[in-house]
């Protein structure tokens, strides 16, 4: 082990500086359309999927099948008396691409609770997991052992025609989405409440289920979890989540093993586990300087040593936006309107006028403002779930909508087998070298 680590330690340092150099002279070269820079920073700005349900732009955030945030907060039909949008109704959206009606909506509700039961093996599997597991371990086995329901593996394995991909994969969706916020609640309730389990309300619409279940029955905390199933569904096809949900999809590996990895990826810290790295940012910031208020240079000393220790400062930044999040706007609307004097959110309120400047002065961040992780944890907080290692599956029983709504689509569509082409460092080398050839050229 010694010797294999230590060799393979001298190798990566002499690569790593190799390709830095590669890049500064010759990033800007092509092969084929994409330039060597494109090709080993992480494919940015190179358009190569096809999603039907969202669309992001830089400047102006997501729209899904149209509608911005805004849009849909106003147009998609709300629990009577209330003023967020029922996710159902987003998830109908994506679908079929239109606003749907108050009965639409109803519809897949009532879809959704008929199917939300969940089989006794998939406690028993949570159960068996050390109490101190990560919550997004266990939903992610929670989420596999469910696995044992889909339609589409075993159609396939009776011989399933590719014309009837797309109906087996909805009918599991749609299991498989009734079925998360059971899952989630009973992880949240066994981990942080001495597993008393809630009994779900069948006469709920999902989200308000989801709270219930939780232990949280404020209307107020109700209406954040349908704000935040909105919001969190989807962010069109490139994201590490929605990417590897549709790529091992693509293989024809059933819903519930597409879902299951898109989540893997969303419980990376610079992906969905951000929720859960900014709470735990600012409770250390709390503890370090003694005060639930810091000032305005408190945080700002904060910030600097945050990346002095060569860390991100969670929250901020983006792969694609270049603007405020409007999904943290939507967010820091509800914070206003619900919960002005909470101390908290006046915290995260004043880390949005402290950061972006120190970001920005770093000369090489491409976007300094925040996203939607830099909000969420507060409001949740608020309402006393202060477990944020538990955020990021609520992240991930909504990003649930999104990514089975565009799986449905692939395979209705019959995306084929996703396999770009890649290349080594030494080929590289010969090409620039005028030795070799590349594909593409
Ligand atoms: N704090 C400190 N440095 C940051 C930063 C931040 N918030 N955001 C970017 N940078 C740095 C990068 O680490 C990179 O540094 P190196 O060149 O030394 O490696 C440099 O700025 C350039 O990065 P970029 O092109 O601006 O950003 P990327 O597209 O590579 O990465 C993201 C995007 C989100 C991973 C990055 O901004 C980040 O790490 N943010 C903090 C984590 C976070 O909030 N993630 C959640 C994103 C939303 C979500 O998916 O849920």
């Amino acid at each position: 082990m010694g010797i294999l680590k230590e060799r393979f330690r001298a190798k990566a340092d002499i690569a790593s500086a190799e390709i830095k150099t590669i890049l500064k002279e010759h990033g800007g070269k092509k092969i084929g359309e994409v330039t060597l820079s494109q090709i080993y920073q992480g494919m940015r700005g190179i358009t190569g999927l096809v999603t039907e349900t969202s669309l992001l732009d830089a400047q102006e955030g997501i729209r899904f099948r149209g509608y911005s945030i805004p849009e849909l907060r106003e147009k998609l039909p709300k629990v009577p008396g209330g003023t967020e949008p029922l996710p159902e109704g987003l998830f109908y959206l994506m679908l079929i691409g239109e606003i749907p009606t108050e009965e639409d909506v109803q519809h897949v509700t009532d879809v959704l609770q008929r199917k939300s039961h969940v089989p006794n093996h998939v406690f028993k599997i949570i159960d068996s997991m050390p109490i101190a597991t990560h919550p997004m371990t266990m939903f992610v086995t929670g989420v596999m052992a469910l696995q044992t329901e889909s339609s589409f593996s075993k159609r396939y394995a009776q011989g399933m025609s590719k014309k009837d991909y797309w109906e087996a994969t909805f009918d599991d969706s749609l299991i498989l989405l009734a079925r998360l916020p059971r899952l989630a609640a009973y992880i949240y309730r066994r981990k942080y409440h001495n597993g008393e389990d809630i009994t779900p309300d069948g006469m709920m619409d999902w989200s308000g289920n989801l709270a219930h279940m939780l232990g949280f029955n404020d209307d107020k905390f109700k209406e954040l979890m349908r704000l935040y199933m909105t919001i969190h569904a989807d962010h069109e096809g490139g994201n590490v989540s929605a990417h590897t949900t549709h790529l091992v999809g693509s293989a024809l590996s059933d819903p519930y093993l597409a879902y299951a990895a898109g989540m893997n990826g969303l419980a990376g810290p610079l992906h969905g586990l951000a929720n859960q790295e900014v709470i735990k940012w600012i409770f250390e910031m709390q503890e370090k300087l003694g005060t639930d208020l810091p000032t305005h240079d408190q945080i700002e000393n904060y910030v600097r040593q945050t990346l002095s220790e060569g860390k991100v400062v969670p929250g901020y930044g983006h792969a694609v936006l270049r603007q405020t999040d409007p999904r943290y706007t939507a967010q820091m609307e509800f914070g206003k309107k619900y919960m002005r004097e909470d101390k908290l959110c006046r915290t995260v309120w004043k880390i949005y006028e402290v950061v972006p400047p120190i970001l920005e002065s770093l000369g090489k961040v491409k976007n300094p403002w925040p996203n939607v992780d830099a909000h969420s944890g507060a409001l949740l907080v608020h309402f006393g779930m202060k477990e944020y290692e538990f955020y990021t599956v609520l992240f991930a029983v909504s990003r649930a909508m999104g990514v089975l709504a565009s799986l449905i689509w692939d395979r209705a569509l019959g995306l084929p087998l996703e396999r770009p082409k890649s290349v080594t460092t030494e080929q590289v080398k010969k090409w620039l070298n005028g030795e070799d050839e590349i594909w593409g050229e």
